[in-house]
């Protein structure tokens, strides 16, 4: 029996981080952490790219054509849903988080979930560089390891 882990070098990575504008002052935290955890893994800040989308809905769809560029190894998705009074929080909370999972089965380019789904913007800022570390760190650490597990596996 062989066990494989993906080691957290992220040397000659290629990562797209793809955002929602939406509550971007908890997204604008969430990059700056994905990124400074990437950069601090070994991946090249040059080969480290932002794109911006209007809402979590779209974070899927941009994903989607960014893989098939195949100039990425990973796609990070960020965003944060915030619960209103009304059924749209679990509509975008839900098919974001569907779309993205339908994404990461379809491409070869793995594919992070990033987006906070949460109940109030104090659980948001908890999640985005204060008392419950960075998400947007955990998912960009989480594709190197990903990305490094799937090449040890199938080497
Ligand atoms: N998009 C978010 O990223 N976060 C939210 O909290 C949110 N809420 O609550 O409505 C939200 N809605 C917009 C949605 O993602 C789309 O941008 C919009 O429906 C246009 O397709």
């Amino acid at each position: 029996m062989t066990t494989f882990h993906g080691h957290m070098n992220g040397q000659g990575l290629r990562v797209a981080l793809v955002c929602s504008r939406f509550n971007d002052l908890i997204v604008g935290r969430l990059e700056a952490g994905a990124r400074d955890a990437l950069v601090r893994h070994g991946v090249d800040e040059t080969q480290i790219d932002t794109v911006w989308v209007p809402g979590a809905l779209e974070i899927p769809p941009a994903a989607k054509a960014l893989a098939a560029t195949g100039r990425y190894d990973a796609i990070v998705a960020l965003g944060a849903v915030m619960r209103g009074a009304t059924y749209h929080f679990e509509v975008v909370c839900n098919q974001s988080a569907a779309g993205l999972t339908r994404l990461a089965l379809e491409t070869d380019v793995v594919v992070t979930n990033g987006i906070l789904t949460v109940d109030t913007m104090d659980q948001a800022l908890e999640r985005a560089g204060s008392k419950a570390g960075n998400k947007g760190a955990d998912v960009a650490l989480a594709a190197i390891e990903t990305i490094n597990a799937i090449r040890a596996a199938t080497a």
